[in-house]
């Protein structure tokens, strides 16, 4: 049943709100879901919420949270305080912070401008996305080769919020098959309790 307090304002193929979705699932919190498309985010109703006008948003009764890492973060925080999601050591926070971090900036500007560009013709520069892309997915590669999840030995908040742009990164034109340790890790992801996809896109 729906938790009349926690709402979800986000897009049903938006990697960003995805990651969101996945922790409350997992945490187990019931919410109800928004679907805030580009033209609701424009609304002075939904820039009150962000002034951004980007999704996620979450609302926890009177807290309203933008930026799907501050939600991860908040989530967990509030609700599984200390658990291996986001641990407090200092090592721990900070490996899991520079996955965040990934997820916000070679993850945003590789794999998921290439689906942008390819699939809703958002203006950019392939070659570059392409570039990006490449390193990232090396790197992430190399890293998992050794290891099973990205910032512990367990799963964190930093793979779920490297998951959707990487496992639909093929929707971007941005092969996964010269990643085999990468999609390994993706299968781990997919295997954990409450696991949701997102939908392909374009729909299959
Ligand atoms: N840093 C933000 C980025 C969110 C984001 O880029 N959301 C996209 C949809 S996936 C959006 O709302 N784009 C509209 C815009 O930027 O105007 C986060 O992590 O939540």
């Amino acid at each position: 049943m729906a938790n009349p307090d926690i709402v979800l304002h986000g897009g049903e193929r938006s990697g960003h709100t995805h990651r969101v979705a996945l922790l409350l699932n997992m945490l187990g919190l019931p919410y109800r879901f928004v679907p805030s498309p580009p033209e609701v985010r424009r609304t002075e109703e939904f820039l009150k919420l962000n002034p951004l006008g980007q999704i996620p948003v979450l609302e926890d009764g009177p807290t309203v949270l933008a930026d799907s890492s501050a939600i991860m973060v908040y989530l967990v925080k509030r609700y599984a305080p200390g658990s291996p999601w986001l641990p407090d050591d200092p090592v721990g926070a900070s490996r899991v912070q520079r996955w965040l971090s990934i997820a916000a900036g070679e993850l945003r500007y590789g794999p998921a401008m290439a689906r942008l560009i390819a699939l809703w013709g958002a203006p950019g520069d392939r070659a570059q996305v392409d570039a990006i892309s490449s390193r990232v997915l090396k790197f992430m590669n190399s890293h998992l080769e050794r290891r099973s999840f990205l910032a512990l030995d367990h799963p964190t908040i930093a793979d779920l919020a490297c998951y959707a742009y990487v496992a639909h990164a093929p929707e971007g034109g941005v092969s996964l098959a010269p990643y085999p340790a990468v999609q390994a890790w993706l299968r781990r992801i997919e295997q954990l309790p409450n696991f949701t996809a997102m939908p392909a896109s374009p729909p299959l």
